[in-house]
């Protein structure tokens, strides 16, 4: 078996959830934040078959797009005098970042 680990954006985890769950797939969501851009994003959790990856990634594929966000990068050190205009900074975040690993062992008790 494996565990899928997907870091999503918070905007698409409701759709990917949904289409995952009417696949009769079982997962769980996290809500996470990303460590750089400090905002929340979502992991969605799920075990399943080795022959299920490939299934569950073209439907994580399918519900999570890819988006650009703009950052106001922290203004330097100025000396008297200096001024800093600041102009945002353009980040591509992905539309998911996942993770797949040997699951050891899984039990529903
Ligand atoms: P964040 O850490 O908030 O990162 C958001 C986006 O900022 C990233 O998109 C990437 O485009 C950019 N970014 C991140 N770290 C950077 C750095 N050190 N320098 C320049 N740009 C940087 P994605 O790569 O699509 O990642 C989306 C989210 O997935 C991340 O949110 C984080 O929560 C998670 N993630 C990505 N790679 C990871 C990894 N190797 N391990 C654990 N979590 C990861």
């Amino acid at each position: 078996m494996k565990l899928i680990w997907a870091i999503v954006q918070k905007d698409d985890a409701g759709a990917l959830i949904d289409a995952l769950t009417k696949d009769e797939y079982r997962v769980t969501r996290i809500n996470t934040a990303g460590g750089f851009l400090k905002e929340s994003n979502a992991t969605v959790v799920l075990a399943v078959e080795d022959y299920q990856v490939e299934r569950v990634m073209s439907i994580i594929e399918r519900n999570c797009q890819t988006r650009v966000k703009q950052i106001n990068p922290l203004p330097p050190i100025m000396e008297p005098g200096e001024f800093y205009v600041p102009y945002p900074v353009e980040v591509e975040v992905g539309g998911a970042t996942v993770m797949v690993l040997d699951l050891a062992d899984f039990r529903r008790l």
